[in-house]
């Protein structure tokens, strides 16, 4: 042990020797207090929480240390299948306390805490939140980790080490406001450098930061670095600890040399600037791809870092190369890192040197690809020139691999020219595109979407002529997220509560929580259920008081929508919703009404000039009712400012309500309200992404299901009339113009103008006047439903009882089986 170790070197002594007195090292705390004392050379009384923090999350890391390294060991030795898991995103969060509870640490870390009197809950708050994604796509990534690593699959996951990960958000004026996420101020105790295992990259052209924007320069090649860091990933139990690789970008040393000796100081200084630019930032655009060319080349390098490392690793233990896909299957997290197809071809080709037929072979089983939308707007397709001038090599092999595609369609479908058109990686028009979900597709051997109805619609719409020519391909995946993380963690009350009925076999196997169906007739395990909600909502009004100073009543109905804001996800419909709900009370100032709080919480990507309008209607709208004594108690509406996963870690708890309530056919999956489920919170929602098949699994009754279907959204497209509802529906009327009025920005005149014209003027493309009736009648049954405190208890049990299914646990198993083909490997 290190107390052993300590004694040995006789350390007390040789601190005494030099006058510092005797330090206690007692027991596996000492860890914390040999951190605290030498890591940062201050008087033990004058160290802020910060670095208590630090010594506190490096005294964690020091137990796993060991671990770490073994499992990696193991992994060389037994050189099984690897996963590797390429994503633009990881929305991790804080790491201590979920590292804490994986490792099973968490009574010795209590009651260490106790002993030592350290407020435990406030060292966790020094923990800046990781916000290395935009929502769902990022979030999952984080959650497949922890279930690879549950799971004991020798699996790793790599992205970019963003310095400044999702901006930060403020509301001003009811405005959001961004602010630059600089996560990495301090030193991170959860991450190691590995300059050791940098990767050098050579480009045929250099990059130069002009007036803030990064733009390529052809015909000068220069070589990038790509350095990796290492956080660990502790799988439940802390037998299994895998690693994430981030890649942080640099100029190679050797880059500046020649400029150096020519007297260009300066300039070579410059792009070692230009290079650490690579990585700087991550993009705050969710479901949108705006093409810009710094993206492409940040895409590229984690390609290529990857890959390189990747591809190293499996030289190391195996001679030949063609047992490549027999031991690497490689994850592409959507398109964004579709270029790993000319990539992987490259090596085999140039560095390999394999005939085309086998790299070919060999890149298409490695490779599998998810899609996560069908939204038009975020289908990335790459101007063609942009790869002439930066990558040549890989259009090149691009434009191969689609010349032997046209072929291969043209013979099987002779004379259909529209449909070659629609499978063709290139779309033709006066600017040449690569379109990246098509070279995903072909250059791969799985195409999965993350929903039943989104892989359906994907399969039968979005890529239907190359689901057509590779059938096979094609297959789902339905998403779910991590119960350690998320209900384990996150929810300690209901955690305790489903333990003491069921055991806790649930944390590791989740469709045990059907065990809890009959619980919901046992009246004291209704109490329990009551009791853990109550715990959570105080708690969540506690927190919001001291965090923000505002005041909510724990005694009101949560009904919570938090999510990025996006038209599709219709945070619009739910302010309709609120707006009716008001008009009620101002018409009818007696109306029994039992208390709700309307929480909204999600960011506007900075440029999305409609979404950060409907953040501002929001606000307005919480102050006008804040200011409206008739209501007064019994409506509240709360924009919680700067959603992040600590956020939902804080609040999906203590939520009764879920809103879903996006578009049908528009969400391809959804995540949020898998983690409401098994929070016990109700969802009102729409038959859209997993949400279906939630209420599938708990039954429809257990639901509030309203609203268009997908095949009803399609069909109405050609006659739907918003103006229809806003003539012949009272209530949806006098919602509107509320908004249209000016009554919610009398000194703003004007602000919401652009809301008319979308809801009505341009067609409400999103149809939000179809559903807000047949939302405000789910709602009503809600609501009714809330008033007889047992059924509401009964139906929420249920649902906790029907969400095994979405553990991230039984997805990453069928991703495993279906197609990585990949065993755990046990760390002894
Ligand atoms: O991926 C999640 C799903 O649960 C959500 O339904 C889906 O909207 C989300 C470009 C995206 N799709 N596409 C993105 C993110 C960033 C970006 O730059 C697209 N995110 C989703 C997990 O499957």
């Amino acid at each position: 042990s290190v107390d052993e170790q300590w004694t040995k070197a006789d350390g007390a002594k040789l601190l005494k020797q030099y006058g510092c007195g005797p330090i206690p090292f007692m027991g596996a705390d000492g860890l914390y207090d040999r951190h605290l004392l030498f890591d940062n050379i201050k008087d033990l009384a004058a160290i802020p929480g910060r670095e208590r923090y630090e010594a506190f999350a490096r005294s964690v890391r020091d137990v796993l240390s060991q671990r770490w390294l073994l499992t990696g060991k193991t992994y060389e030795r037994e050189n099984p299948k690897r996963v590797y898991y390429l994503s633009m995103e990881f929305l991790l969060g804080r790491s201590s306390a979920s590292n804490v509870i994986n490792l099973l640490l968490d009574p010795f870390v209590a009651q260490t805490a106790k002993q030592k009197d350290i407020d435990l809950l406030c060292l966790l708050e020094q923990e800046p939140d990781a916000g290395l994604g935009n929502g769902g796509l990022g979030r999952l990534a984080a959650c497949f980790l922890d279930s690879m690593a549950t799971l004991q699959l020798p699996a790793m996951g790599y992205g970019l080490r963003y310095e400044f990960g999702i901006f930060k958000q403020s509301i001003e004026d009811g405005w959001q406001h961004e602010q630059g996420d600089n996560w990495l101020r301090h030193p991170d105790p959860w991450e190691v450098a590995r300059p050791d295992e940098a990767v050098e990259l050579k480009l045929n052209c250099s990059f130069e930061l002009q007036g803030g924007s990064f733009r390529a320069v052809p015909g000068r090649p220069s070589t990038l670095l790509g350095i990796p860091y290492d956080r660990p990933v502790v799988g439940y139990g802390g037998k299994t600890i895998n690693t994430l690789r981030l890649w942080a970008a640099t100029a190679s040393n050797s880059f500046d040399f020649q400029e150096f000796s020519s007297g260009d100081f300066a300039s070579a200084l410059a792009d070692t600037l230009a290079a650490g630019s690579l990585t700087r930032v991550l993009y705050p655009d969710d479901s949108t791809s705006k093409g810009q060319g710094l993206r492409f080349v940040q895409e590229y390098f984690l390609v290529a870092c990857s890959l390189a490392d990747l591809v190293r690793r499996f030289r190391k233990t195996n001679a030949d190369w063609s047992e490549l896909a027999d031991k690497v299957a490689i994850q592409l997290n959507d398109t964004h890192p579709a270029m790993a197809v000319p990539e992987l071809l490259r090596i085999l080709l140039d560095e390999a040197h394999l005939e085309w037929d086998q790299a070919w072979d060999l890149t298409r089983k490695a490779l599998a690809y998810t899609n996560h939308t069908l939204l038009p707007e975020a289908l990335e397709k790459w101007p063609l020139y942009w790869f002439e001038t930066m990558l040549p090599r890989h259009l090149e092999i691009i434009l191969e691999i689609n010349r032997r595609l046209l072929d291969d369609a043209r013979d099987r479908f002779p004379g259909d020219e529209k449909r070659i058109e629609r499978v063709s990686i290139v779309e033709e028009g006066a600017a040449r595109k690569i379109r990246m979900a098509n070279l995903a597709i072909v250059g791969s051997h799985a195409t999965n979407g993350v929903a039943a109805i989104h892989s359906e619609l994907l399969r039968t719409t979005t890529v239907k002529e190359l689901a057509e020519l590779f059938p096979e391909r094609f297959n789902n995946k339905t998403n779910g997220v991590t119960p350690r993380r998320w209900l384990l963690l996150a929810n300690p009350a209901l955690a305790h509560a489903i333990t003491g009925a069921i055991g806790n076999v649930w944390v590791t196997d989740l469709d045990k929580l059907n065990n809890l169906k009959p619980f919901a007739e046992n009246a004291s395990f209704r109490a329990a259920f009551r009791d853990a909600k109550h715990e959570a909502k105080s708690q969540f009004a506690n927190w919001l008081k001291t965090t923000s100073g505002q005041v909510i009543d724990p005694n009101s109905i949560f009904d919570v929508h938090v999510k990025r804001i996006h038209e599709y996800k219709r945070q619009l419909l739910n302010a309709l919703r609120v707006a009716v709900l008001y008009n009620r009370l101002r018409e009818n100032p007696d109306l029994q009404m039992i208390p709700r709080t309307f929480f909204f919480a999600g960011k506007a990507a900075p440029a999305y000039r409609l979404a950060k309008l409907i953040i501002k209607l929001i606000n307005n709208l919480a102050g006008t009712i804040d200011g409206d004594p008739v209501v007064r108690g019994r409506l509240k509406i709360v924009f919680l400012p700067e959603y992040c996963v600590s956020l939902a870690e804080h609040l999906i708890p203590a939520s009764d309500v879920s809103n879903q309530i996006s578009t049908a056919g528009y969400e391809a999956s959804g995540t949020s309200n898998m983690k409401f489920m098994m929070n016990g919170a109700l969802t009102i929602g729409t038959r859209d992404g997993a949400t279906i098949e939630m209420a599938e699994a708990a039954g429809e009754e257990n639901f509030f299901m309203f609203g268009l279907t997908a095949d009803q959204v399609v069909s109405s497209r050609g006659w739907y009339n918003p103006y229809w509802h806003y003539e012949n529906e009272p209530e949806t009327r006098a919602a509107l113009d509320l908004i249209f009025s000016d009554y919610l920005s009398r000194n703003e005149p004007g602000t919401f103008a652009p809301l008319r014209d979308t809801l009505l003027t341009h067609g409400d493309f999103y149809m939000h006047l179809a559903d807000l009736k047949s939302y405000l009648d789910a709602d009503r049954r809600l609501v009714e439903l809330y008033a007889q405190p047992d059924d509401w208890a009964r139906k929420a049990i249920l649902n906790i009882a029907s969400s095994g299914r979405f553990s991230s646990d039984r997805t990453i198993n069928e991703y495993a089986i279906d197609i990585w083909n990949v065993k755990p490997c046990p760390v002894p």
